[in-house]
């Protein structure tokens, strides 16, 4: 009986996690530009604030990672279309140089694609 109760919390908490990673409501965008007058992006609570960043395509620009979160999945941050990647230190603001780029959608994400995000250039 004691195995069958250890079992179901254990699935309680599996379900739990996939809610909470994949399933559960969207956080709305945040702002951008963080006080410092930075395009500042909150890494925390396995989400990135924002995770959609529209800005204009054909020029290089400088993104500031914010990483709150300790747990090594949000410790690197990548763009794989952009062959962009960048260890983020934690609770502090990292930049993360993006190249010029065609105008499109460039998704990026940490290593286990539990944080995600999109980088609109248009
Ligand atoms: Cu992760």
């Amino acid at each position: 009986m004691a195995i069958i109760l250890v079992n179901a919390i254990g699935l309680l908490i599996i379900l739990a996690v996939i809610w909470w990673f994949w399933l559960g409501p969207k956080r709305s965008a945040g702002q951008l530009v963080s006080s410092a007058g930075k395009l500042q992006i909150l890494v925390k609570d396995g989400v990135y604030e924002p995770d959609r960043i529209r800005l204009p395509a054909g020029c290089a620009v400088t993104l500031y990672f914010r990483r709150e979160d300790p747990s090594p999945c949000s410790e690197w941050v990548l763009f794989p279309d952009l062959e962009v990647s960048a260890e983020l230190a934690l609770n502090k603001a990292t930049p993360v140089e993006i190249p010029e780029a065609e105008p499109g959608e460039y998704p990026f994400n940490c290593q286990m694609q539990m944080y995600r995000g999109t980088l609109i250039l248009e």
